[in-house]
């Protein structure tokens, strides 16, 4: 028997399904850059040398990292998965890997490996481990150099080296990665400019090869053909609804940076985040929330704040958010967002629109059996409380309008 295409499909699907109920993950940038306070890009913003930048491996002991904290935040905010830098730009392998010493186990103080740890603490909370790996920029390798990205400040360029590195540390390091974490739910490659089609396919092979179910993210390629399982939009970007054909995920920042950075106060507010959670879901897509934790080891306040701060509100009302699809309707909802389960219908309201009393709806024919304001998991039926609807044919607008009048108070202040 051979594998026809809809075979194909099916596996595709069925390896897809855990991370379109998830809907939200945690991005985690760290690394020895966090010991500059700059950034991922401070090593190439500076032309640091590389035997210069070396040097920050001897004073890296991130003595405040836990797994069981940052596990616990991730959960607490909500979030399904967590996808953490094991591997940048610079070329420092944040786990024990055998095929470059430049690793947190060999060459720094700590000598412990958090991806490990990680992935432990993940499998027993029952979040998916998820890695980032920079598989073409690569600072720290001679060969990695890329006339793409023109990163010559140090070493000389050698042209054709580039399989050096791709045979000798990138492939390599994936596979230690899909073979010796547990099981992995999706590899976050990026930024792949000048990446060959052939080397795309081959990448692609070799992470079905070593774990058929771990996800691929779009920037493994530049080709959109070799594109893996889902489109990363870019930083911040929220598409429109039905603008991306296929999955897709927005990877966010809580304030402008990814790695850590000391000046950076630009923190977006809860409020603005669950609100762009909402879009994200009412869009059909996942949100990945970045944190950039220090190099002691620990998450700032600030962000954990916020992360609290959304877990508070995905506690009490991500049943309109978890395992649900995109609005039927593709036009904005003045009023907020929708998003669907099965027969039901979540109308996420802005704040100000409660006061107003009602919304309206335009171009939904079902009947409507039952309306109630979602108050929250623990919510008993008493708390349900009918709400008045009205359905009727607007005549002018040539569409069915749906009328719903709103208690004058809000289940939230979002
Ligand atoms: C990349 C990295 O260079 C950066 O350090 C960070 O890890 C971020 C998440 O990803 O930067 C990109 C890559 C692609 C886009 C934006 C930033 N893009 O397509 O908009």
């Amino acid at each position: 028997m051979s594998l026809s295409g809809p075979v194909i499909e099916a596996q595709e699907a069925d390896r897809m399904q855990w991370w379109k109920a998830a809907k939200f993950g945690l991005f985690v940038h760290w690394g020895l850059y966090a010991l500059h306070g700059k950034g991922e890009w401070h090593m190439s913003g500076a032309k640091i040398p590389v035997k210069e930048y070396e040097k920050l491996a001897e004073r890296f002991n991130p003595v405040k990292f836990d797994a069981r904290e940052w596990v616990a935040l991730a959960k607490a905010a909500g979030m399904k998965y967590i996808v953490v830098t094991a591997k940048h730009h610079d070329g420092f392998a944040m786990y024990h890997s055998e095929h470059d010493p430049f690793n947190i186990v060999d060459a720094t103080p700590f000598r412990r490996d958090p991806m490990k740890e990680l992935a432990e603490e993940c499998q027993r909370e029952g979040l998916r481990m998820c890695f980032y790996y920079s598989h073409v920029i690569d600072w720290h390798h001679p060969h990695a150099i890329h006339e793409f990205y023109n990163n010559t400040w140090d070493y000389p360029l050698e042209e054709k080296a580039f399989y050096a590195y791709w045979n000798r540390k990138a492939k390599p390091q994936v596979k230690e990665l899909l073979t010796k974490y547990g099981p992995v739910g999706l590899i976050w490659f990026d930024t792949a400019g000048g990446l060959s089609k052939k080397d795309s396919q081959e990448i692609i092979n070799w992470v079905r090869e070593h774990q058929p179910a771990c996800l691929i993210n779009s920037r493994v390629s530049h080709w959109p053909q070799y594109a893996g399982d889902y489109s990363s939009k870019g930083d911040n970007e929220i598409p429109m609804h039905g603008e991306d054909s296929r999955p897709w995920e927005t990877p966010m920042t809580l304030n402008d940076s990814w790695g850590y950075q000391n000046k950076d106060q630009s923190w977006k507010s809860s409020e603005a985040l669950i609100r762009k959670l909402v879009d994200v879901a009412s869009k059909g897509g996942n949100l990945l929330l970045n944190v950039g934790p220090t190099a002691e080891g620990d998450i700032p306040d600030e962000s954990v704040e916020r992360l609290e701060a959304v877990g508070r509100w995905t506690s009490r009302f991500g049943e309109a958010i978890y395992d649900t699809t995109p609005s039927p309707f593709h036009y904005e909802q003045e009023w907020g967002a929708i998003t669907v389960r099965d027969t039901t219908m979540y109308l996420l309201i802005h704040g100000p629109y409660w006061s107003k009393g009602s919304i309206h709806l335009y171009g939904l024919n079902n009947a409507i059996r039952h309306a109630y304001v979602l108050q929250g998991d623990d919510a008993d039926d008493e708390a349900r409380k009918p709400l008045a609807v009205q359905q009727h044919y607007h005549e002018a607008v040539g569409l069915h309008q749906l009328h719903v009048t709103l208690p004058l108070s809000a289940p939230d202040d979002v």
